[in-house]
C-alpha cells in the first residue's frame, strides 16, 4: 500500500502540500481539478500543471479523486453520451500524464450526506455526525442551508452551491430512476469506459453510497457485500473496482467489513480508513482512527487489506477538528496527519508478523 493524503489543491485546501510532504510517511496526493463541474472535460494541459505543481513540492499524484459522474449519466437522460464522450477524454488525459486511479460515486444528487459538520465531542474536538432523524425532519432543500453555516467557509466535496442551487430539478430528474435503472445506468457507463481504462491501465474505484441505504428516497446501490459484488460480476474487468471506504460501508451495522475486503482480491484500488462511534443504528459520529476510539477493529481491517495482497493508496479518511485547527470539515491536517500515522504503524506491523 502507499499512504497518501488528499489535497483539493493550493486554491482551495487550507492543508499546504510543503505540510503534507512534512508528514514523513506521506509521499502521494490524491486530488483533482476542484473547479469542474460533473460532465466537463478535464483538458491535459490543465492535468499537467496540476501534476507538475505536486511533483515539484516532491510528491507526486496517487491518484484522482474525483472525475465526477453527471446526473445525465446517472439518470441515463439525453446527454449522457455527451458527458460519456467527456468522461472518456478526461480518462484519456489522465492517462497521458501517468496517472491510473480514478475514484468516483454513483450517488443521486447529494454525495456523502451528514446533518452536522461540527458535533463536539467529550475532549472537545469537533466531528462529523449523522442522524436519520434529523434527516427526517427536513425537506432535501433545505439540506445545503442547513451544514453551510459549518463549512467554514470551504467548498464541501458533493455539496458545490453551484449544483445544490438546483436541488429541486435534480430530484426531478431522478423521478423515475429506481435502484434497477441506476444500477444499469452504472454498468452502461462503466462498459463505455472500460476500453480507454484498458488502454491507459486506468483502475476505476466506485466510492460506496454514504450513508449505506436510501436518504430522502433516493435509490443507493453501492451499500453491502451483495451489490458490490453484483456489480464486480456485471463489468467483469479488472479495472472495474471498488474504493473501501470504511467509514461509509460501515454505517450500516450489518456489513462485515473484514469479510467485504477479503471478498475483493484484486478488485479494491483504494482505501478510505476511518472509524465511526454509534450512539444508535441510525446516530454516528465520526471518530479518531484508532479501534478504541470507535466501533471497527482496524487491525482487522488492515491485516484482511494485506492478506489479500492490496497494493494501491490508502488515505486517512476523515480527521477531526483538534487543536483549533481551521479547516474543511473532516480534512483538516492535524487528525488526518494522526490516522496516518496509527495507519501505516498497522500495515508495518501486519505486514513484517507475517514475514517471520
Ligand atoms: C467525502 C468523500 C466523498 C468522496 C466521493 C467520491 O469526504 O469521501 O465526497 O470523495 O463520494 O466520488
Amino acid at each position: 500500500m502507499e499512504m497518501t493524503m488528499r489535497w483539493y489543491g493550493s486554491k482551495f485546501d487550507t492543508v499546504t502540500l510543503k505540510q503534507i510532504r512534512q508528514t514523513a510517511y506521506v509521499k502521494g496526493v490524491i486530488t483533482m481539478l476542484y473547479d469542474k463541474q460533473p460532465g466537463e472535460l478535464w483538458p491535459q494541459d490543465e492535468i499537467h500543471a496540476l501534476k507538475t505543481e505536486v511533483e515539484d513540492a516532491g510528491l507526486h499524484i496517487s491518484g484522482i479523486e474525483s472525475v465526477n459522474v453527471s446526473d445525465a449519466i446517472k439518470t441515463g437522460s439525453k446527454d449522457r453520451d455527451k458527458d460519456i464522450d467527456n468522461y472518456i477524454k478526461s480518462l484519456e488525459n489522465l492517462g497521458k500524464e501517468d496517472i491510473h486511479m480514478v475514484c468516483y460515486n454513483f450517488m443521486p444528487v447529494f454525495d456523502w450526506t451528514r446533518t452536522e459538520l461540527a458535533r463536539r465531542r467529550p475532549d472537545g474536538s469537533t466531528v462529523l455526525a449523522y442522524t436519520q432523524e434529523a434527516v427526517d425532519k427536513i425537506v432535501p432543500e433545505k439540506m445545503f442551508e442547513s451544514i453551510k453555516g459549518e463549512m467554514n467557509g470551504t467548498v464541501m466535496p458533493g455539496w458545490e452551491p453551484e449544483r445544490m442551487a438546483h436541488v429541486k430539478e435534480l430530484f426531478e430528474m431522478y423521478k423515475d430512476i429506481d435502484e434497477n435503472k441506476l444500477f444499469d445506468n452504472l454498468v452502461y457507463f462503466l462498459n463505455a469506459i472500460m476500453p480507454v481504462c484498458d488502454k491507459y491501465d486506468i483502475n476505476m474505484a466506485i466510492h460506496p453510497d454514504d450513508p449505506a441505504w436510501s436518504v430522502f428516497g433516493l435509490p443507493r446501490i453501492i451499500t453491502d457485500k451483495a451489490h458490490i459484488l453484483h456489480l464486480m460480476q456485471a463489468v467483469d474487468n479488472k479495472h472495474n473496482g471498488l474504493t473501501l471506504c470504511t467509514g461509509s460501508l460501515g454505517t450500516n451495522l450489518g456489513n462485515n467489513l473484514p469479510d467485504i475486503i477479503r471478498s475483493l482480491p484484486g478488485r479494491i484500488h483504494f482505501a478510505h480508513i476511518r472509524n465511526l462511534k454509534f450512539h444508535s443504528p441510525t446516530n454516528f459520529e465520526e471518530a479518531a482512527h484508532l479501534s478504541s476510539d470507535g466501533t471497527f477493529d482496524m487491525y482487522e481491517i488492515v491485516k484482511a487489506l494485506h492478506d489479500i495482497g492490496f497494493d494501491g493508496p490508502v488515505r486517512p479518511d476523515h480527521g477531526r477538528m483538534i487543536w483549533d485547527e481551521v479547516a474543511m470539515p473532516g480534512y483538516g491536517l492535524y487528525d488526518r496527519a494522526l490516522g496516518a500515522a496509527y495507519l501505516c504503524g498497522l500495515f508495518e506491523a501486519i505486514g513484517k508478523a507475517d514475514r517471520k
